[in-house]
This record gives C-alpha cells, sequence and structure tokens, in this order.
C-alpha cells in the first residue's frame, strides 16, 4: 500500500516565479521607457538569433489568463518583478502613472484569486536612462535612485503585497554586465576588475538604502533573491560540510556575506588587493540592514571536497561534460543543493526565514499531435529538488516556500526563446499557454502538501 512521501508542514508556501523582461513584452506602451535590456537586444551577435524581449510572452495584455493558469495548478504565491522603466521612465523623476496602473491590475488580479503577490524590484532591466547619465551601477548615484524606486513601490503597493525581494542575482548583471564573460549579459560593458567590484558595492549599497527606504514607509516584508553558488559537500561527512559552509561563505564574500554580515570576506579584500572597492564603515551598516528573509535561486551544484593542502581548507570538484545536465549549458544536476542551500545558509547566519525563489530547468518541449507535452524530464527535476527541500524542512531549517521558476516559457536572456523554462508552453506565434506534464505534476503536490 502506497505511504504517504515527503509531507510539507502546513503553510509551506507554494509558489511560480517570472521576471518583467523575460514575459511582459510591451516594451514601448503606456510610457513605459527603454531597460538596458532593450538596448543590450539590439547589439548583432549577443542573443540568439537577434531576439529580445519585445513581445516575450505578452503578460502584459494576457495577465488574467496567467493568473487563471496559476489558481488552475493551486499556486499560493506569485513571484513578479517590476520594470523599473515602466515606472520611472527616465531612471528618476516624474512617476508614469499607467506603467504603475499595470501593477495595480495585477495586484487586484492575484488577489482576487487568492494569490500572494511577491514582488522583486530589479530583476537585471535598469532603465538605460541611468546607464546613459551615469553608467549604471558604476556610479553611487544609482544605489539611490534605486532606493527612491524602492521607497515609492513600498509606499504606493507595499499594504497589498506579502513581500519585496529588493534585487535578483547581483553576480548575473553584475559580472556578466560589468565584467569580462563570453556571454555577456546588458549592458554588456567590459570596463576593469576595479570597476566591476565598485559596480557590485553600489549594487548591494543600493539593496541596503532600498531596505531602510522600504521599511521607512511600509510594513511590508522585505529581502533578497541570491543565486548563491550551490556548495554540496562531495560526502557528507564533517570535514567536507565543514569545507562547504567555508567555501560558501567564501565564494559569496562580495555578496551575501557582507549583507548578512556586515563585512566583505577578507579573502575577497585580500585578493583584489588594488581593485578592491572603496567603501565606508557607513556603507557597511547600510548594506547589513537587517532582512526579514534570505531568497536562494537554485540551479547547478558546486561540489566541494575538503583539502588540507590548501590554506582555505576546501577546493572545488569541477563536473566534466558527461555529468548529467538539462538544457543549458551550465545547468548540471545536483538535486540535494536544495537541501544544503537553506542548510548552510542557516547555519552560517542563523537566518530566520529562507524560500527557494528559483529552481526549475530548460528542456526543449515540442507539444505532440494532440498539443501535449509530456516532460518527464522536468518532472523528475522538480521530484528530486522537492525531496531536497523537504529534507531541509523535516530537519528543522527554516525553509518557508518554494517557487518554481518559472511559470511559462519566456525570454531567456542571451539564449532567447531557445530555451524552455516553463510549467507551461508557450507557442509564441499564437501566445497560446499549454500546461506540461510538470504544471499537473506541481499542482498534484500543491493539493497534497506532499510528494505522493
Ligand atoms: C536565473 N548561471 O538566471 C534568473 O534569475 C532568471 O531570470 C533566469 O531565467 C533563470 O535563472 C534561468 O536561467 C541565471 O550561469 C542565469 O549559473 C545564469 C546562471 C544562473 C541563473
Amino acid at each position: 500500500m502506497a505511504v504517504e512521501y515527503c509531507r510539507f508542514p502546513a503553510g509551506f508556501l507554494w509558489g511560480v516565479a517570472t521576471a518583467a523582461y523575460q514575459v511582459e513584452g510591451a516594451v514601448a506602451e503606456d510610457g513605459r521607457g527603454p531597460s538596458v535590456w532593450d538596448t543590450f537586444c539590439q547589439r548583432p551577435g549577443v542573443i540568439f538569433q537577434g531576439q529580445s524581449g519585445a513581445q516575450a510572452c505578452d503578460h502584459y495584455h494576457r495577465y488574467k489568463q496567467d493568473v487563471a493558469l496559476m489558481k488552475a495548478m493551486g499556486v499560493k504565491a506569485y513571484r513578479f518583478s517590476a520594470s523599473w522603466p515602466r515606472i520611472f521612465p527616465d531612471g528618476t523623476g516624474a512617476v508614469n502613472d499607467k506603467g504603475l496602473d499595470f501593477y495595480k491590475r495585477l495586484l487586484d488580479e492575484l488577489l482576487a484569486a487568492g494569490i500572494q503577490p511577491w514582488m522583486t524590484l530589479m530583476h537585471w532591466d535598469l532603465p538605460q536612462a541611468l546607464e546613459d547619465r551615469y553608467g549604471g551601477w558604476e556610479s553611487r548615484q544609482c544605489a539611490e535612485d534605486f532606493a527612491r524606486y524602492a521607497g515609492f513601490m513600498a509606499k504606493t503597493l507595499g499594504d497589498r503585497l506579502e513581500g519585496i525581494f529588493t534585487i535578483n542575482e547581483f553576480v548575473c548583471f553584475l559580472d556578466k554586465g560589468y565584467g569580462f564573460s563570453d556571454e555577456p549579459f546588458a549592458p554588456g560593458k567590459q570596463t576593469s576588475v576595479k570597476v566591476l567590484n565598485q559596480a557590485r558595492h553600489h549594487a548591494i549599497l543600493g539593496h541596503g538604502m532600498a531596505v531602510q527606504a522600504i521599511r521607512s514607509v511600509s510594513g511590508c516584508r522585505v529581502g533578497l533573491a541570491e543565486n548563491i553558488p550551490n556548495c554540496a559537500p562531495i560526502l557528507e561527512t564533517p570535514e567536507h560540510i565543514n569545507a562547504t559552509r567555508k567555501a560558501l561563505r567564501e565564494l559569496t564574500g562580495m555578496f551575501l556575506t557582507p549583507i548578512l554580515e556586515g563585512a566583505y570576506h577578507p579573502a575577497y579584500l585580500e585578493r583584489q588587493g588594488a581593485d578592491a572597492p572603496i567603501f565606508t564603515a557607513e556603507d557597511m551598516k547600510i548594506i547589513s540592514s537587517p532582512v526579514d528573509f534570505v531568497g536562494l535561486n537554485l540551479y547547478a551544484p558546486k561540489y566541494i571536497r575538503y583539502d588540507s593542502s590548501r590554506a582555505c581548507g576546501w577546493i572545488e570538484v569541477a563536473s566534466d561534460e558527461h555529468y548529467p545536465r538539462m538544457h543549458m549549458p551550465w545547468l548540471t544536476i545536483g538535486p540535494t543543493i536544495t537541501y544544503w542551500g537553506p542548510r548552510l545558509v542557516s547555519e552560517l547566519w542563523k537566518v530566520k526565514s529562507i524560500f527557494i525563489t528559483e529552481n526549475g530547468c530548460a528542456y526543449p518541449d515540442v507539444p505532440d499531435a494532440d498539443n501535449k507535452i509530456w516532460d518527464t524530464a522536468r518532472v523528475m527535476y522538480l521530484q528530486q529538488h522537492l525531496i531536497g527541500a523537504h529534507r531541509a524542512v523535516s530537519e528543522g531549517y527554516a525553509l518557508n516556500g518554494y517557487f518554481h521558476w518559472s511559470l511559462m516559457d519566456n525570454f531567456e536572456w542571451a539564449f532567447g526563446y531557445s530555451k524552455r523554462f516553463g510549467l507551461h508552453y508557450v507557442n509564441y506565434q499564437t501566445m497560446e499557454r499549454i500546461p506540461k506534464l510538470s504544471a499537473e505534476f506541481y499542482a498534484n503536490v500543491i493539493r497534497r502538501n506532499a510528494l505522493g
């Protein structure tokens, strides 16, 4: 007889996630200003087949239908992002009421459906105006302007939001945007190590200033969504686990460590030497303003082992090309990360509330003759990662919810529409959304609050 399998605690928050530029489309509608992604997508050779988010999933017009998809799955929470240049087309200055109205309508629809709104303020679509004016995050002014936008959003929508995430994934828009990646992201500048480190500093400062701005006008809970290096020990022995904890703290020594400890990791500052960021003690206080929760975007594992020959005591065990992976070059599969992420973050920083704010996978889904998508690989990926999350919950770590990336296939940045991460298939010709097998699987998990 079947025995109930992996039951989650009552109130565990089941959600799905998207981001503005990846789903909304309508980039020139109702007064929206351009973002750095609109500009970047026009540069030849940087995006798959020269695609862009200009139409994306047309969520801007089809949000009612999309909320209905969530409701049909029984989803309890929706993590979406607001497009800063929709609200402030010029980055600062006058509010674009028509842009703001879109998010008001979206909130109306979500609340009427009994779905909690969780809003990210910066999922990489910086107003182009700020890039033009002062080089975006290269300038400290960007942190100030971000905080002003954050305060405005909290004041206007805060009483109807369940939670606010300041910034999504520092490394992706900073290191890939201002650094030296072979696969750059917007704004696609090659600066210098010194400039990149200062931009990183301004971004975490912007996060801290935004936390303070939000708190000054609203009681809404606030945190961030960060793709920490997904460190996992090669074996569960005390020495490898210890090494893994150290590795995580050091590898995020320029992002989550200063946010949660109020100081950069000494190894980061030492390694950067003369290129280290310039900052004040007051900056570090602002950066480490207390947050209500930490969101973890968990995708590909980074295996760590103890190494007594190194001063730091750890080393990464790299995966080769034969290691199992999903339909992204970097997306190797390591389902224990949904356990180790929450556990290591709890142990290192005593965080009181953790959410998995993204987890999911791309697969080259193709509808069959009956227009059905039997994405057994995504079901496998989801199931295995939920086992990891369940273990974290069972052992008492403060994991309070899980948001699957993504509600539907969408504009996957430099990969354009060639990578499908959705629980729903999107036909980009007709804009039809088709629930995949994985949507049904996830709906069953939510309904039972258990895996089986
Ligand atoms: C995240 N990596 O990005 C983003 O938050 C989403 O917008 C995106 O669609 C999703 O994951 C899938 O890619 C990442 O190289 C981009 O390891 C790159 C990496 C990880 C996450």
